[in-house]
């Protein structure tokens, strides 16, 4: 029986409903997209959605309360019941944006936000299906049209994609987005980061119009083991049917036919590919088709394994002289430019890089691209950092389905030679078998690529230890000897002490120094001792035979809440460059002359 001695009335007949319901969101929890709704896009024509939105905040959640996405367009003077949304009164932003850099009030504001656009549509061809796709979202995303929930996305770096062919009509249509950025335990990161909490629909949002079966997913790579002679070539379609695709490999093979039967199909080929390499980053240019659809991709052919403790790429024996690069722009937030991408990239070529970790989530899907132009190796990882909610199953579908989501969008890119699962995680039961899920996942849903965490070391000992390096081929290291732990004592010890399988990478490593703020190098902040940090690692670890790869924390000084000192005030200082991304420390000579140094004796070796 009830408690409340209330008359029983529908809910939709009581204007207070909204007041005493705490379990509103439960309605909003479903129509999941994830990975497996993601298509491949190519060179396919997008229509952008991008640009002028309205938008509002709302601390408590009072358009999913009140289920604002059901009014109408009526205008305040015919309301004949009083409301408390009327979007067309919102303010107007530009997408992508983050919000937090748009207002000052806003900068820190943490929860839902809606978005709030017109879709004018007109169907091109008979039969054609359109989807809206997201770049990213920061962290969940609720998409509504013309008044219905059709989609909602957790993760907030990676896209997805929303089939509007059942909800769109001819003519206006009324688009909203709940986007809500609040740090939870259950969430994959959840509340604790070393980074800022950038909120929005921060990367861009387009149409597509699709064939009624078009091609979803295709992959192209050198067959691993077969030496660089053997491309392997799957191609599934949006449903079961039976079809040919052709596939052109443009100067090296043309007509091939792969039969898909059911919605998917393989194939192999012997060729003699001319290899990717950063110093020689050759792509080919690979047409697929199939009756009614088309795509075209750039693709470059590269075999990457690790064995015992060394990487090869095409055969030859491989050191990442690498650097770390978050997504963080003092005015954009975590919305990056081409142009600001473009600059990491040139930066990382001045440095002497050959490789780029992009940490700690999938960074905007140019960058992939760029790297496969450019030539340089990429570490893509998911955010499954510091703690999580390890033994929560649905933390775990939500990390798998990032790290899946990633993988999809990417896995035709070159460059990216590691995925990467986790960051400084603590080594207990149940993130070994979260992680372990994950390494097994990523490595069926990849075999072309290795598998890589970065992980804490053994303290007590002084030991690299770690037991999931069993199921990884890489194993990274974050160590901060000279900085967190002023002595290199420990260093000394743990490279000593350590023999491990497989590759490490010194995933991170630094000191924070305050741009122009010189003195002593034993004096902490300054350019001197940063620089000093990274002279005394480097003259360590490269003694050690079983590093193949150092990344130095960090490209740029970041935005990090958790900086709150005078000299830091909001702001990770360990940037061979400040936040300015222009202004470069001693620390970036000494890394680059290291690194040119590196290159030339290999190159002789
Ligand atoms: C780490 C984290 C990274 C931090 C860095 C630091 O180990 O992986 O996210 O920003 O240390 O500066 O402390």
């Amino acid at each position: 029986m009830s408690e409340t001695a209330s008359v029983s009335i529908s809910k939709h007949d009581d204007p207070y409903h909204h007041l005493h319901e705490e379990s509103y969101e439960q309605a909003f929890n479903h129509k999941l997209v994830g990975w497996n709704d993601l298509f491949i896009v190519a060179d396919r024509h997008r229509e952008s959605l991008s640009g002028s939105f309205r938008f509002v905040l709302d601390l408590h959640d009072e358009g999913l309360r009140q289920e604002w996405f059901k009014h109408d367009q009526t205008k305040r003077r015919d309301w004949t019941v009083p409301r408390d949304c009327d979007d067309m009164a919102w303010q107007t932003v530009n997408v992508p944006s983050c919000w937090n850099v748009l207002k000052p009030q806003w900068f820190y504001f943490e929860g839902s936000a809606w978005y709030s656009r017109e879709i004018d549509y007109t169907p091109h061809a008979e039969g054609e299906r359109p989807f809206i796709r997201f770049g990213a979202a920061n962290y969940e995303a609720r998409v509504f049209l013309n008044g219905m929930l059709i989609g909602s996305h957790r993760g907030g770096s990676t896209p997805f994609c929303i089939e509007l062919t059942q909800h769109i009509k001819h003519g206006p249509n009324q688009l909203l987005v709940q986007v809500d950025n609040r740090r939870k335990a259950e969430r994959v990161p959840m509340g604790h980061t070393d980074w800022f909490n950038y909120g929005g629909l921060y990367r861009d949002v387009d149409l597509f119009r699709l064939p009624k079966v078009y091609i979803k997913d295709c992959s192209i790579a050198l067959k691993p083991g077969s030496n660089g002679q053997v491309i392997s070539i799957s191609v599934n379609l949006s449903d079961p049917v039976d079809r040919i695709a052709h596939v052109d490999i443009s100067k090296l093979k043309d007509g091939i036919t792969v039969t898909i039967e059911n919605g998917a199909g393989y194939c192999e080929i012997g060729a003699d590919p001319q290899f990717w390499c950063p110093d020689r980053p050759h792509l080919y240019d690979v047409r697929v088709r199939i009756d009614g659809d088309i795509i075209n991709e750039r693709i470059g052919f590269r075999e990457i394994i690790q064995q015992g403790t060394k990487l090869f790429l095409n055969g030859q024996e491989l050191y990442l002289r690498g650097i770390c690069v978050h997504e963080d722009d003092t005015i954009l937030g975590k919305t990056s430019s081409e142009a600001d991408i473009r600059r990491r990239f040139a930066h990382a070529k001045s440095l002497n890089a050959n490789f780029l970790r992009l940490s700690h989530y999938p960074h905007d899907e140019r960058a992939a691209q760029i790297a496969d132009e450019m030539g340089f190796l990429l570490w893509q990882e998911i955010p499954v950092y510091w703690a999580i909610a390890f033994d929560n199953k649905d933390t775990l579908d939500d990390a798998e389905n990032q790290l899946l989501e990633m993988i999809r969008r990417d896995h035709n890119r070159a460059s990216v030679i590691i995925w990467g699962i986790g960051n400084e995680n603590d080594d207990t039961n149940s993130r070994l078998h979260f992680m372990k899920n994950l390494a097994v996942n990523a490595r069926k849903a990849d075999p072309t690529r290795l598998i890589g965490a970065a992980c804490l070391i053994n303290r007590g000992e002084f030991r690299i230890q770690d037991r999931l390096a069993e199921y990884l081929d890489v194993i990274g290291i974050n160590e901060y000897f000279g900085w967190y732990e002023p002595s290199f004592e420990g260093l000394k010890k743990l490279l000593s002490n350590s023999s491990p399988e497989k590759p490490v990478i010194i995933t991170e490593t630094g000191a924070d120094a305050r741009a122009g703020n010189h003195g002593p190098s034993h004096e902490l902040f300054t350019e001197e001792h940063q620089a000093e940090t990274f002279r005394q690692q480097l003259a360590l670890v490269d003694q050690a035979p079983y590093i193949r790869g150092f990344c130095p924390w960090i490209l740029y000084d970041f935005r990090s809440e958790r900086r709150q000192t005078g000299i830091q005030k909001g702001y990770n200082l360990k940037g061979l460059i400040d936040a300015d991304k222009d202004t470069k420390k001693i620390a970036f000579g000494l890394i680059a002359n290291h690194y040119a140094m590196r290159a030339m004796s290999e190159r002789e070796a």
